[in-house]
């Protein structure tokens, strides 16, 4: 027999090998966040709320506040509310059974009735431009003095309750909540129950434990009795889920605090975590910052085993047997047995088999042990991380569940246990009680704690982008003028070095998401507060009449954007990603999906290359290379977290129309063309999504389930579409050329049908989003994409007509285009200083 050269066994070693690194090759990106997730996991439930609504009380103002002696740095745009008796006209009533989610009608009330300027036509526009038009007239009435614009940024219900809770046990629910305030959070407390009782996770869930027990708490402490229906109702919901012993446990946590659950039956949160050695994979530096930073404080507050004294207080006392099945004594609820215990409704994230062995072990240890030296350091260390994050963050803080803790804190720690007056005389809880109303928010729907202090530079830096794109800046001048401001003066100039014994990398040159005082800059956030910066300062009259911005913070912003990419191209939110996905492993929360660190996201990565494409065409002198090379690695990372299906999943937006919108900008701008295979699948995507009306519309579910989810009817519109997730889809269309003209005008026509009268566009569903389970507000959102999609669409009219002034250059999906039109550009401009 003649042998072959080559045996069989090679052939399938190396097919063995081709197909491993085939695998390897295709495998996807650890941040990518999973397909739909199993349908018997998927959200089914709905949540179903009340025909009936409480009024908030007229008197509600808004106002600027910055002076103050306690804080470390002057205080700036921060809006607060006020209660005068002098009353304003009424608000318009709520009514969440048609739409959960209010329109921040008191404060956008205020602006109007403060506006001096001329108001918005009230003609019909009748071309793109006059909707363009209209939309800024409305909008520039709701500027803040200082340039910003301000609104409601609502849409979790975790976070109020943990403020009075906090509130209640520093015995100053008169100074934090006064009456006013106690009664317009009952109002948004009684608005957002629901039918069977509970109250959701966040504005449009169906109701949780997480939501019912910690709002529940929330509706006594603010002065509801046991008896009214309100609370009979929201006890049969906790009832009919296992009473408190099933909450999530970060409501345990809450629940432990205010003495109304024992702390045996908690998860242990030991502060001997930081003292673990950097290098270790699990130290918790390595952590998203937001995990984190709620660890902290939570692992502070543990060790101590702060208790309030419920016992000595009658409503606390009354919850003791309220929060738990009807006959169960308090006092023999066996605690250690419902560590783990969670309701089926709120397991979005079930703690994993690992991580409870190791709570098994924490517990064990807290038994025996723990060492009290150990103990003391590392929670000396604890406290003071979080004294120096106070000061940092001049007492905000980096978000609102910490905040809530830290204010707790700081009143314990200046022991407000044994002497009360001489802890609310110490400057730290003097200080953060002054930061409390900074997350505030007082809208139709009540009085709420906001998911952050405002998203003031996100919505400027998109206002003045749309402004760009529309040709406006120089029509809305003043407007222009001051936002611009604002936006040098909210450049983050603090840490240039990083803070790294509290693992802070350098922040000089970024952007927050709400101000520089909270000195947390965000990738994208900087890249899009940077691209209005880049825009705008090519402008004549910002040019003559703005405030000078030194090139200098420039480079520091692009210093900052390269220094935040990751190894696989992405970029993450707040820090380069500093650990691994089995992190999730830990995950100890239950309710929300991938906190442990911080990933890469294809929005966040889309924005940072777009900025820095902008600002190589402005600079092509520096570090040019450098930026080639991250927008080549970011595009790469962008097309491996494509799915299957030619989508990309939104983290941050409700949903795939969210992502798309940025995974084909990101393409886009980094030269790929649009007929590359992937835009091309991504628009074969979206065009397969358009609803009979032209419109898009997701639910909430698309995010939660990871799967896009079309309704018949969304909240607060009359199909399935809504004006944003229109517009996302357009953005994203539009950019990437799409052939099917008539398709985009169809979805512009929605757009114009639904402006409002006043020029604005109504508030449809839940925009925004995070970890994967929780809907938030985002105010400005509808208006800012609606407009950037007309001047988009408005931009192609000018192309065509031969009119485009030089300013609307920039939209990237065209440049392209734009550079084959460089002589029309020419004789607009031209035309323009003629
Ligand atoms: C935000 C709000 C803004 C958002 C964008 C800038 C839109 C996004 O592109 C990047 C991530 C970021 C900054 C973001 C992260 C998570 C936040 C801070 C929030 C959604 C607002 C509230 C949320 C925070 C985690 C809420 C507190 C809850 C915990 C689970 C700690």
């Amino acid at each position: 027999m003649i042998r072959s050269p080559v045996s069989i066994e090679t052939v399938a070693l190396t097919g063995g090998v081709c197909v491993a690194v085939l695998v390897w090759l295709r495998r996807r990106p650890a941040s990518y966040p999973g397909d739909a997730i199993p349908p018997s996991k998927q959200l089914k439930r709905e949540a179903k709320f009340q025909e009936k609504s409480h009024k908030v009380d007229a008197g509600w103002k808004p106002c600027v506040e910055a002076q103050s002696e306690v804080l470390p740095h002057q205080v700036s745009g921060q809006q607060v509310w006020v209660y005068s008796s002098e009353k304003s006209e009424d608000p318009v009533l709520f009514s969440p059974a048609n739409n959960p989610n209010s329109s921040d009608h008191i404060f956008r009330q205020a602006k109007l009735k403060e506006w001096k300027g001329p108001q918005p036509d009230s003609d019909i526009p009748l071309d793109c431009l006059s909707v363009v038009r209209k939309g800024f007239s409305f909008y520039q009435m709701l500027q803040c003095d200082d340039g910003q614009w301000a609104g409601d940024y609502g849409g979790p219900h975790f976070l109020l309750p943990g403020f009075v809770i906090a509130a209640y046990i520093t015995g100053h629910m008169d100074t934090i909540f006064p009456a006013p305030h106690c009664k317009a959070i009952q109002a948004y407390l009684l608005n957002h129950q629901q039918e069977d009782g509970g109250w959701g996770s966040h504005i449009e869930s169906p109701s949780t434990m997480f939501g019912t027990v910690l709002n529940y708490v929330a509706l006594r402490l603010v002065g509801v009795e046991a008896e009214e229906e309100a609370c009979q109702k929201g006890r049969q919901f906790m009832r009919q889920h296992g009473g408190a012993l099933y909450a999530p446990s970060w409501a345990k946590f809450w629940l432990a605090v205010l003495g109304v659950y024992e702390w045996q039956g908690i998860a242990p949160v030991p502060p001997e975590m930081w003292l673990l050695p950097q290098w270790f994979p699990l130290h918790p530096g390595r952590f998203w910052c937001h995990c984190r930073m709620v660890y902290l404080p939570m692992c502070w507050l543990y060790a101590r085993r702060f208790t309030f004294k419920a016992a000595e207080d009658p409503i606390a006392s009354a919850l003791r047997s309220e929060l738990y099945q009807e006959g169960q004594k308090y006092q023999q609820i066996e605690w250690r047995r419902y560590v783990h215990s969670v309701a089926d409704i709120d397991n979005y994230s079930p703690i994993h088999p690992f991580m409870r062995v190791l709570q098994e072990a924490l517990l064990l240890y807290e038994r025996f042990g723990p060492w009290k030296w150990l103990r003391k350091i590392s929670s000396d260390f604890a406290l003071e991380y979080m004294q120096s994050e106070d000061l940092e963050t001049n007492y905000l803080t980096i978000g609102p569940v910490s905040k809530a803790l830290h204010l707790l804190a700081s009143w314990v720690a200046a022991g407000g246990e044994t002497d009360s007056n001489s802890a609310a005389r110490s400057t730290a809880f003097r200080a953060h009680v002054q930061r409390v109303p900074a997350y505030l928010w007082v809208a139709e729907d009540g009085m709420k704690v906001q998911g952050y202090n405002g998203s003031m530079a996100w919505d400027t830096s998109f206002a003045m982008q749309a402004a760009v794109e529309g040709g406006l800046v120089s029509e809305f001048k003043d407007m222009s003028k001051k936002a611009w401001q604002w936006l040098v003066q909210e450049q983050v100039r603090s840490l240039p070095h990083g803070d790294w014994r509290h693992w802070r990398q350098p922040i000089q040159g970024g952007w927050g998401f709400s101000t520089a005082e909270q000195a947390w800059p965000v990738s994208d956030t900087t890249a899009e507060a940077f691209k209005a910066v880049l825009l705008l300062r090519k402008h004549a009259c910002i040019k003559a009449e703005g405030v000078p911005m030194p090139d200098q913070h420039l480079f520091d912003t692009v210093r900052f954007l390269l220094s935040y990419q990751n190894g696989d191209g992405g970029w993450a939110t707040y820090e380069n990603n500093r650990g691994w996905s089995w992190y999730e492993l830990l995950n100890p929360s239950e309710v929300f999906g991938d906190i442990m660190i911080d990933y890469s996201y294809v929005e966040c990565s889309s924005s940072a290359m777009q900025a820095l494409m902008l600002f190589t065409e402005q600079f092509p002198q520096h570090r040019a290379r450098e930026i080639a090379g991250a927008i080549q690695r970011g595009a790469r990372f962008i097309e491996a977290m494509q799915r299957s299906d030619g989508s990309w999943y939104g983290c941050w937006g409700n949903c795939f129309t969210y992502g798309c919108w940025f995974g084909i900008e990101g393409l886009l701008c980094a030269g790929r063309p649009a007929s590359c295979r992937p835009i091309e699948a991504c628009v074969k995507f979206l065009l397969g999504k358009q609803n009979s009306d032209g419109g898009w519309g997701e639910d909430f579910a698309s995010c939660f389930n990871r799967e896009y989810a079309a309704r018949e009817k969304l909240y607060g519109c009359d199909s399935g579409s809504t004006v944003v997730q229109t517009s996302w889809a357009l953005l994203a269309l539009m950019a990437a050329n799409c052939k099917d003209i008539e398709a985009v005008q169809r979805g512009i026509a929605l757009l114009r049908r639904r402006q409002l009268s006043t020029g604005d566009w109504p508030q449809e569903n839940v925009a925004g989003v995070f970890n994967r389970s929780i809907g938030i507000t985002l105010p400005s959102c509808a208006f800012v994409s609606l407009i950037q999609t007309l001047s988009a669409a408005l931009f192609e009219h000018h192309l065509q007509s031969g009119t485009l002034p030089f300013e609307m250059c920039f939209h990237y999906g065209r440049l392209d285009v734009l550079r084959q039109t460089m002589d029309l550009v020419m004789v607009a401009n031209e035309r323009a200083k003629g």
